[in-house]
């Protein structure tokens, strides 16, 4: 499909795809109803000085409760694909077994009701509530998480596969190595480096093992793993500088998109991290060719742009977000997209998460006024059809978010919603940018 450009107008090809995202976590609450067990979120979030204000999943969006109601506000704004997850623990209370018949319920619920107003389901498997009996096992530390996750995979698939033509495998498997094991902001909060990396390859091999275990169903649906990339640009123009930057590139995308996509790990971050190194010692035979199983489509989610010192450092050079990790360049949108498909071929990519948090006011007239929001879209979907101009063979782009939620160490002072929702009484306003991307979709462009 190309894009063409009318006058002072941006039009996205025919059949493409607007979305929005959300996971299961971060807007279910409901943590203790139907079976559902416990995941990792719930003891990090209930563990003191964790998040921010100490809050919690446990209530979150009242989405478990007000499905019904968040997939008419779906129908309004004229969504055409909605990206959610599956929460583990209510489908497996304690990471393996039979699944639970209540959590598969829900999500059948939820897909039917999709499908009714015209809505198509994308399904993340994992958004990071890993089973909290699996972390107690060793979580991704231990090998066996990743065959217990394509048992799970394989539940869900027999539970809602013919209803999802869309599946993604392991959300942002970088940040659960970051957040979770580098830095420790997010669950299970360790500070390992050793260990983050061969985090990095079970996740891997999860992807690959769950890919696998859809084509034994005899399923057509399509699969694909979900990385948050990063462009990562040298802060000045010499040549250790741009050393240093290859390298962190290979540190945040190459590790995780070579690995699938060409079947290698990048030889610099596997030299960088030495032949000791538990990931290094952690790939078996025949790893490689599990994780690099054919996918149907790359997920990127960008987000931000990282600037790269000579000494590996980094530095700020655009407007900080209210997320003190995120520098807003839209420009970073083509560069990334073009990027991949110059260097991995024509693979189908999804946008599967892009967004910004808001100071949201809620106005005495009760409209919330997001104009930051508005910019920082528009900006965006400018980007990604450049990239479509440019041979991007783009299909779909998914907001994140579609509602205010639950952001993780943020806890619920981000506001990341196109929709506004007022946690004292769970009720939901969409805000001016949702107004906008419904005139956005129904005209299919800018
Ligand atoms: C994503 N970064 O996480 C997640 O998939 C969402 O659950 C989350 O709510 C959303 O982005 C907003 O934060 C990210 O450091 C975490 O660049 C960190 C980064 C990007 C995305």
């Amino acid at each position: 499909p190309t894009a063409t450009p009318g006058a002072g107008t941006l039009r996205f090809p025919r059949d493409f795809g607007w979305g929005a995202a959300t996971s299961a976590y971060q807007i279910e609450g409901a943590a203790k109803e139907d079976g559902r067990g416990e995941s990792i979120w719930d003891t990090f979030s209930r563990t003191p000085g964790r998040t921010r204000n100490g809050d919690t999943g446990d209530v979150a969006a009242d989405h478990y409760h007000r499905w019904s109601e968040d997939l008419d506000l779906m129908r309004d704004l004229g969504l055409h694909s909605y990206r959610f997850s599956v929460s583990w623990p209510r489908i497996q209370a304690d990471g393996t077994g039979r699944p639970n018949q209540r959590g598969l319920d829900f999500y059948r619920r939820l897909v039917d009701g999709l499908h009714e107003r015209g809505v198509a389901p994308m399904v993340t498997l994992f958004h990071w509530d890993l089973p909290q009996s699996l972390q107690d096992a060793g979580g991704w530390e231990n090998r066996d998480t990743a065959y217990r996750f394509a048992d799970y995979a394989d539940a869900v698939f027999r539970g809602l596969g013919d209803q999802v033509p869309v599946w993604l495998t392991v959300n942002e498997p970088k940040t659960v190595v970051q957040n979770g094991y580098l830095w420790g902001h997010h669950a299970p909060g360790r500070q390992d480096p050793d260990a983050a990396y061969l985090v990095a390859h079970h996740l891997q091999l999860a992807h690959g093992l769950a890919v696998r275990a859809l084509r034994a169903t005899g399923s057509t649906a399509r699969i694909g793993p979900a990385f948050n990339l990063h462009p990562c640009y040298p802060a000045d123009d010499t040549p250790a500088a741009a050393a240093a930057t290859r390298l962190y590139d290979g540190y945040e995308n190459r590790l995780y998109l070579d690995s699938v996509l060409t079947g290698a790990y990048p030889a610099d971050v596997l030299a960088d991290l030495g032949e000791d190194s538990r990931l290094v010692r952690g790939i078996a035979d025949g790893d490689l060719e599990i994780i690099s199983s054919p996918v149907d489509l790359l997920a990127v989610q960008y987000y931000t742009p990282i600037y790269v010192t000579a000494d590996g450092g980094t530095v700020r050079r655009w407007a900080t977000s209210e997320a003190e990790w995120q520098q807003i360049y839209p420009e970073g949108m083509y560069d990334i997209l073009t990027r991949v498909t110059r260097d991995y071929g024509p693979v189908p990519i999804t946008v599967t998460e892009n967004g910004l948090p808001c100071p949201d006011v809620v106005g005495a007239d009760g409209t919330v006024d997001d104009a930051g929001r508005i910019a920082f879209l528009r900006d965006h979907f400018a980007a990604a059809h450049r990239a479509i101009a440019a041979g991007v063979p783009l299909e779909s782009y998914h907001v994140w978010s579609l509602l205010d939620n639950f952001e993780w160490a943020e806890g619920y002072d981000q506001r990341w919603g196109l929709v506004y929702v007022d946690y004292a009484t769970q009720r939901r306003i969409p805000k001016r940018s949702a107004h906008w991307y419904r005139q956005v979709i129904s005209d299919n462009g800018l």
